[in-house]
């Protein structure tokens, strides 16, 4: 009987979510046999996604917050699918999951791996690794809003879609990203919003990062509009150590960031309930790649990734290192999936990065 069980509610959702799950999955377990019966995971498997909807119309069962709420944490794959509307199975299901499991901390890593060529003019031999912090419960994703006035007939209809700015809700994210600066080598942090032209919810932002930065005045900071941002993201990304941005910027930025390590295949993401009410929950950045599922040839770094982020909320932070390093040891080698350049396919990187632990 291993000393530390940890139980695991795995729910690939749709496309490669499968594919890449089964990825994370099979590194977890490797390392958890070979770990003395130190620990091991104990794994459910939820059959909620896109095709879940199609038969019972539901991306989840009705308690399924319920189902979920007592596992140690939740291991993602990807949610969305053609035949459902993107903001169905987004709201069903991921969006479910995070906003009632407050999950209010998105942590992705961007992380430029050896061997893997990025786009980005500067990609030299500067090591170039920073980290979005997503705040991932309030801001655009609020859910706020509505659509009215169809009465006034065809192409007059009204939507308001109302992005939420709590002074609460900015500072535990703030507080998060500088916790997060204080722990790795360039100790800054850089805020994104958009306040000259979102002159409400933006400027409440940029009035608490102030406040929230004279406590640490250790910590270099800068406040960046989110499109000069984008372009510091190509042209600077030397200067970037933690950024710290609203629900949707730090979505599109930490695209923007996995797109220039050379593809979002690559991208791990942990989303947090730092306050450990409800589990975590940890996926890939990526969506569900409708294009190339069932063929054997998603990228799974990204939930190898995320398993890594994982292991580090468990405390066990060696092993998080050890997958990482085995991860560097396969992409050094040239062993890629198509996606970054390889003609490898995911089994086969996975094989690589098993027999690199
Ligand atoms: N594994 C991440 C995933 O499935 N993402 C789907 C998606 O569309 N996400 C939108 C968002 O997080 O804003």
């Amino acid at each position: 009987m291993a000393a530390q069980e940890f139980k695991i509610a795995a729910i690939p959702a749709d496309g490669v979510g499968a594919e890449v799950v089964a990825a994370g999955r099979a590194v977890l377990d490797a390392l958890a046999s070979g770990s003395g019966g130190r620990f091991s995971f104990s794994w459910t498997e939820f059959p909620w996604g896109c095709g879940y909807y199609e038969k019972t119309g539901r991306m989840m069962d009705e308690d399924g917050l319920e189902e979920l709420r007592n596992f140690d944490a939740l291991y993602f794959g990807a949610v969305g699918w053609p035949t459902v509307p993107d903001h169905i199975s987004l709201w069903g299901l991921r969006l479910r999951i995070c906003q009632n499991f407050d999950q209010w901390a998105n942590v992705r890593p961007v992380h430029f791996h050896p061997g893997i060529t990025s786009p980005l003019r500067k990609a030299d031999s500067t090591p170039l690794d920073w980290v979005v912090v997503r705040e991932n419960s309030e801001g655009e994703y609020a859910g706020l809003g509505g659509r009215n006035l169809a009465a006034r007939g065809p192409g007059n209809e009204v939507a308001l879609q109302t992005a939420l700015f709590t002074e609460k809700g900015c500072e535990r994210i703030m507080r998060f990203a500088f916790d997060l600066a204080r722990g790795r080598e360039r100790k800054k942090v850089s805020s994104v919003t958009k306040s000259n032209a979102q002159q409400y919810g933006m400027v409440l932002w940029d009035e608490v990062f102030e406040r929230v930065a004279a406590d640490y005045p250790d910590v270099e900071t800068e406040s960046v509009l989110v499109d000069a941002m984008s372009a510091k993201f190509v042209l600077k990304p030397e200067d970037l150590s933690v950024v710290v941005a609203s629900n949707l910027n730090a979505d599109i930025l930490s695209d923007l960031g996995s797109a220039l390590a050379g593809s979002l295949g690559l991208a791990a993401s942990a989303n947090l309930n730092p306050d450990r009410l409800f589990p975590s929950m940890f996926e890939p950045v990526h969506g569900s790649a409708p294009d190339i599922a069932g063929q054997g040839l998603a990228n799974p770094i990204g939930a190898i990734g995320s398993a890594a982020l994982m292991l580090e909320h468990f405390g066990l932070t060696e092993e998080a290192a050890r997958v990482r390093a085995a991860i560097e040891a396969t992409t050094a080698a040239g062993l890629l999936t198509p996606d970054v350049g390889g003609s490898a396919g995911t089994d086969r990187v996975v094989e690589a990065i098993l027999a690199n632990l």
